[in-house]
């Protein structure tokens, strides 16, 4: 094998869960150019759909699942489903994700578990399902979309932290139990990138923003696309022998204590 085709996705499938835009959706296009059959998931038709009809527009064909990835029944009905008609699932990226900013003792506990629920239940309901035939494959690679707060806390991400600090460590868990089937589980760990989900702090003046752009050496918000590469890396023969890490993409932020002011 040439060293370029370790970085190969050639015939594998692919399932990147709420993969209708954002980092799902970048990291989707990248494995599809990297060769590999995708299978993306949204919570209702209109996300899938529109998804489908941008991935055709990218020039990938795509295969499109609806399902609430926190409800069990559903997520087995979808991966049997994949497997009848796609085939088994080589790479599983658990990123659908929601996030509520509300200071911690304003928050109700059913606000918290949904966020739980998605950001860390779905993860290991997921992982639990393509698990038994990655063993019968002999392989497989999951890929859980962590976070700053897998490492870091701040203020109003209370159940976000709680849920992405419980991600890194249920990924360090598969690893250790699942490794011998040759099966990898590692952590991609995205620092503050423009999404949908963070546009609410990128707004021209939000004193978040200037924030950011002062943590992060590289002095930017990152791109949906600065992920691709780890995450192709991740999903590929490059890192069989790498299990249970966590891998950030963060600009430099967890590298640093941050810059002292200028005076
Ligand atoms: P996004 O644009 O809001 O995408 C989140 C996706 O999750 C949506 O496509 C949504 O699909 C899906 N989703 C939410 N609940 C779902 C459910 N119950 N069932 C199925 N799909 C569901 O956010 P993003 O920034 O790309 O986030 C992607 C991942 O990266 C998340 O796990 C997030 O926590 C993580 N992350 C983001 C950043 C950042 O700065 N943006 C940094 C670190 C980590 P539908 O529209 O179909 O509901
Ligand atoms: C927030 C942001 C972060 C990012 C990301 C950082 O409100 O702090 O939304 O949580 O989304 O998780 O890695």
């Amino acid at each position: 094998m040439s060293f370029t085709e370790k970085f190969s996705l050639k015939g594998k499938v692919a399932l990147i869960t709420g993969a209708s835009h954002g980092i799902g959706y970048a990291i989707a296009k990248a494995y599809a150019d990297a060769g590999a059959t995708i299978v993306v998931n949204g919570s209702r038709q209109s996300s899938v759909d529109g998804a489908l009809e941008n991935y055709k527009k990218d020039g990938i064909n795509a295969h499109g699942y609806i399902c609430n990835v926190t409800n069990e029944d559903q997520v087995q009905e979808m991966i049997e489903k994949i497997e009848h008609e796609v085939g088994v699932i080589d790479i599983l990226v658990n990123n659908a994700g929601i996030i509520k900013r509300i200071p911690m003792c304003e928050m109700t506990a059913e606000e918290f578990r949904e966020v739980v629920d998605v950001d860390l239940n779905a993860p290991f309901i997921l992982s639990k399902a393509v698990i038994p035939s990655m063993i019968k494959k002999g392989h497989g690679k999951i890929i859980n979309i962590c976070s700053m707060t897998s490492e870091l806390g701040r203020e109003t991400v209370s159940a976000y932290a709680a849920a992405k600090g419980g991600l890194k460590m249920l990924t360090k868990n598969i690893a250790s139990e699942y490794g011998e089937y040759n099966i990898q589980c590692n952590g991609l760990g995205p620092g503050y990138i423009e999404t949908s989900q963070t546009a609410a702090l990128r707004n021209e003046g939000h004193p978040f923003n200037d924030f950011i752009i002062g943590r992060t050496p590289a002095a930017r918000w990152g791109t949906p696309d600065d992920m691709t590469g780890p995450a192709v890396f991740l999903a590929s023969e490059a890192s069989d022998f790498v299990n249970g890490h966590i891998l950030y993409v963060d600009g430099g932020i967890l590298a640093t204590i941050g810059k002292q002011p200028k005076y």
